[in-house]
């Protein structure tokens, strides 16, 4: 996308297909004027007062009526882009929408790009960078958790932390630099030990800001468990007592699974991608083969591996040994199943996708694994992107190496350059410093009309 602000951009705003309204929206300098020349209406928008609703109707070039519409006008600087802009409600027919973005396109407006109307809410500088992809997470969250993350990002939480770093590192900067400056006369306006104190306590903030991480993409992206184990153990029937519905076909032969089935679970709020995979077996069957290196890329990409085994024949330690070669142990969850033909065992949950007994335990399991101890406030700020996690990870480094020179007694200069680049990076994810292809990769990800 080439990043221009001068154009009348318009799209769809509401889902394309029929529904009761859908509504068009026009951003840009002039497109009330724009829109003037195909509504007629009490009031000529341009004549408009801010932040008005009016009804009229949308005209063809024959002047034949194409819909009848409500149509709302917002003035710079109080409107979602950050500039004029229009929002017109017509009837929810796809032929309808796409006769009056038609119109408007032949009258000058340009097909806006997706994301474009976020990106310029940005570029006016209504929110930032951070807050503009909140935007897209808090569309796409699906569960309690995400969308308060999402919420408490687009609220400006993180970028109130990264701001108030940024702006201890500046004045520090600022000091470095002085010194710098009056370096012939000797002057010390910030002396060593206080300068590394200084950019240890913001290292200590970033620190803490990492750490929220692993919760924060945990929120935002859910947790991946694959459910694995020998055939028949009953993965396929845990799925289903899970999603309480009959997803996975469930047999008593051996190897009845033979692709990897992916479900979600919404468990207190929280969205788990569910693996059921083939069991894992030397076979000769091709077929069969393709599962297996599928059930193995499942363990690969899980964040919890539910290790399912079957009570009537204890621990399946060779498939366990097989799976800790690549897997941490402690994302390995051990299950039992079929506890209600056989003893339970000592070495993890015991369970019965038959009867539904441990499956309670079992959840509340899985959640500590995945959420780990953790929690946050809602008003703690939480890192959920993985762009911002990789910017504040190099700032620490700048900082960590900014550290090095001032023990080793260099001269500002060394420690300006460092300070000087953790800001930047900082600035990296509120936006502050951008290039077009850092916007570009954010907005292209979102929905055309957002
Ligand atoms: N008694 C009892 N039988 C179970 C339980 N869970 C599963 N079964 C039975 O075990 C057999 C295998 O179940 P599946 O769910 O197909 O097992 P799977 O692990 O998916 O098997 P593959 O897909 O072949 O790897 C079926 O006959 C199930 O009815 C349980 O908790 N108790
Ligand atoms: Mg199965």
């Amino acid at each position: 996308m080439k990043i221009f602000k001068e154009d009348i951009i318009v799209a769809l705003a509401t889902p394309p297909g029929e529904g009761a309204i859908s509504v068009i929206r026009l951003s840009g300098e002039g497109c009330a004027e724009l829109a003037d020349k195909v509504f007629r209406g009490s009031v000529k928008l341009t004549e408009a007062k801010p932040n008005t609703i009016h009804y009229g109707r949308i005209v063809n070039t024959e002047n034949e009526t194409i819909d009848d519409v409500l149509i709302s006008v917002f003035k710079a600087p109080h409107s979602y882009t950050g500039e004029d802009s229009i929002e017109i409600s017509a009837h929810g027919n796809p032929l309808i929408v796409e006769k009056i973005i038609s119109l408007l396109l032949e009258k000058g407006a340009r097909a806006a790009e997706p994301g474009e109307f976020t990106l310029r809410a940005f570029l006016s500088g209504r929110i930032d960078l951070a807050q503009a992809e909140a935007v897209a997470d808090v569309i796409s969250s699906r569960t309690e958790a995400s969308l308060r993350g999402a919420r408490n990002q687009l609220d400006g939480l993180l970028s109130q932390k990264i701001n108030s770093m940024r702006e201890s590192l500046l004045e520090a900067l600022s000091l470095t630099e002085l010194e710098l400056d009056f370096a012939e006369e000797d002057l010390e306006f910030l002396p060593y030990e206080e300068l590394e104190e200084k950019i240890k306590k913001i290292i200590e903030e970033i620190d803490k800001l990492l750490a929220t991480y692993s919760f924060g993409k945990v929120i935002r992206d859910g947790i991946n468990v694959a459910i694995v184990g020998k055939p028949n153990v009953g993965k396929s029937s845990l799925l289903n007592y899970f999603l309480k519905e009959q997803r996975a076909i469930v047999s008593e032969t051996p190897g009845t699974t033979r692709d990897v089935i992916r479900e979600e679970l919404n468990i207190d709020g929280f969205l788990f991608k569910l693996f059921d995979t083939a069991g894992i077996r030397e076979t000769s069957d091709n077929i069969e083969k393709e599962g297996v290196l599928r059930s193995r890329k499942a363990i690969e990409d899980a964040d919890v591996v539910l290790f399912l085994n079957d009570a009537t024949e204890g621990f399946d330690e060779d498939l366990y040994e097989k799976i800790i070669e690549f897997k941490p142990e402690e994302s390995v969850l051990v299950v039992f199943n079929k506890t209600d033909i056989a003893e339970p065992q000592a070495r993890g949950i015991n369970i019965s996708a038959k009867t539904g007994k441990g499956i309670d335990e079992l959840l509340s399991e899985l959640k500590n694994r995945a959420l780990g101890s953790k929690t946050y406030s809602e008003k703690t700020a939480i890192v959920s992107n993985a762009r911002h996690y990789k910017a504040l990870r190099q700032a620490k480094k700048s900082l960590e190496s900014a550290v090095v020179s001032i023990r080793e007694n260099m001269t500002q200069e060394f420690i300006s350059v460092d300070l000087r680049a953790a800001a930047e990076f900082l600035d990296e994810i509120i936006g502050k410093v951008t290039t077009d292809d850092i916007l570009n990769n954010i907005f292209d990800k979102f929905c055309i009309g957002k």
